[in-house]
């Protein structure tokens, strides 16, 4: 009787979707607790991609419930063009897709302010996928968001009318005006659609689930360094993306926190701005771009890349309880003769040190230890015991810093390319 939970470590685009898939078939519930369409779960199997924003991924396997937690934000717009999507592939979401009546609602109007916001932070800007995410958990945290439950309300429509006005305010502030053209007609169509779904209590589904002993998988999106409170604040989302925000955003009391899946690259990549120690900006960042096809799942904007860092993944782990890792995307590194691990980090004052200083935004200077590259192909492999043993090793050498098993290696973007190491 227990949730697991699956989260990145690093900034995001780990590979979550791609492991939620493969573990989902053993779980009863998959569940969303935060982010909302900034998140882009990719899924490949049959052939075919398919990436998530908003839905769980659990949503391909009929027998599953997925739920879209209370800690998520909503946007009805293109929840609907996903659901679109997901019926153009013959799967009808609808029957197994259960959504929070407090998960928060994003407005056009939240989109233009986020817009707005970034470009008044000029140079300085977060990078924000413009989705809307900061400004709705602003509302919410203001405490005058709407929530999906509001739609139900009369006065819906009046409600909606008055948070308009007081984004409209902010906007002129920035001396800019606000015009939602289309949107808010697409929105209320959104909208009408939502109120013929499935809108639960989700925590009394998850609780009661709980009893009957059924097993829930929580799904994070983004990742662990882009927390609000321990990432690489202020160039960070605005959600809780770490455990503490699945018994929040689902309504799970800590007990019953079971497995803690962290996921990782074997390299580091980062969207948007703010600090990354190991960044490659010379052709080798370009060849890991490259060959991992790291370009945003949402926005399309490349990815920057760097090596693995183990400070930051050793920080993570701490405050996330990892159980268990999972290594993605080994196979992206099959061309190098030798790959860089960044152990430490040497800071501006010229310690040396393993831990995060308050801000990585200071000059630090990665240190690495450089181990043999492995020159396979690791795309073709089927079983574990068939890994080069330069890779083996590889993963030996990181298990031996993290103090976390590495039980799955994903060496393909397919289903099948996901090998179990217990
Ligand atoms: P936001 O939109 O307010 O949450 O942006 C704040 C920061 O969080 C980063 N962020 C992400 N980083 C990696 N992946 C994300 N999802 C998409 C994907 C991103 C994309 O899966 O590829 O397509 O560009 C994601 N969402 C938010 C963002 O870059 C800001 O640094
Ligand atoms: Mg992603």
């Amino acid at each position: 009787m227990a949730v697991d939970i699956l989260l990145g470590l690093q900034w995001g685009d780990e590979g979550k979707g791609k492991i939620v898939d493969v573990l989902a078939p053993t779980y009863d519930i998959v569940a969303r607790f935060q982010g909302g369409p900034n998140a882009g779960h990719t899924l490949e199997f049959e052939g075919t991609k398919h990436v998530l924003h908003q839905i769980p991924s659990g949503i391909f396997h009929p027998h599953i419930q997925n739920i879209i937690g209370n800690g998520v934000v909503l946007d009805p717009i293109v929840f609907r063009t996903e659901m679109a999507k997901l019926q153009d592939r013959g799967v009808d979401a609808s029957i197994n897709l259960y959504i929070s009546k407090k998960a928060s609602l994003i407005l056009p109007s939240h989109k233009v302010l986020d817009r707005v916001s970034e470009e008044a932070l000029g140079s300085g800007k977060i990078g924000s996928t413009l989705k809307g995410i900061g400004p709705t958990y602003q509302d919410k945290i203001g405490r005058v968001g709407l929530r999906v439950g509001d739609i139900l309300a009369d006065d819906f429509k009046d409600r909606y009318n008055r948070l308009v006005e007081r984004h409209r305010k902010t906007v002129e502030f920035y001396g800019q005006t606000m015009d939602l053209g289309e949107q808010e007609e697409l929105f209320f169509e959104a909208v009408a659609y939502l109120r013929t779904l499935k809108l639960a209590d989700t925590e009394y589904l998850i609780n009661n689930a709980l009893q009957e002993g059924k097993r829930i998988l929580a799904e994070g999106a983004q990742g662990s360094l882009l927390d609000v409170d321990f990432g690489t604040y202020p160039f960070v989302t605005s959600s809780t993306t770490m455990v503490a925000g699945a018994c929040t955003g689902l309504g799970v009391a800590p007990k019953y926190i079971g497995e803690v899946y962290g996921i990782f690259k074997a390299y580091c990549t980062r969207v948007g701005s703010g600090p990354f120690p190991t960044e490659l900006s010379d052709e080798v960042g370009e060849e890991i771009r490259k060959a991992g096809r790291e370009f945003g799942a949402t926005t399309g904007r490349p990815r920057r890349c760097g090596w693995v860092d183990l400070p930051t993944l050793k920080y993570s782990i701490m405050l996330n309880g990892v159980t268990q890792l999972n290594m993605m995307k080994a196979d992206v590194l099959t061309d190098f003769e030798t790959i860089k691990v960044c152990t430490h980090y040497k800071l501006a004052s010229g310690e040396i040190t393993d831990q995060l200083p308050h801000s990585l935004e200071e000059h630090i200077e990665p240190i690495y230890e450089e181990l043999p590259g492995w020159r396979v192909d690791l795309n073709k492999i089927e079983s574990i015991d068939e890994l080069p043993e330069a890779f083996k090793n590889y993963l030996s050498y990181i298990e031996s810093h993290l103090n976390v098993p590495i039980t799955i290696v994903s060496v393909g973007p397919d289903r099948k390319s996901t090998l179990k190491r217990e």
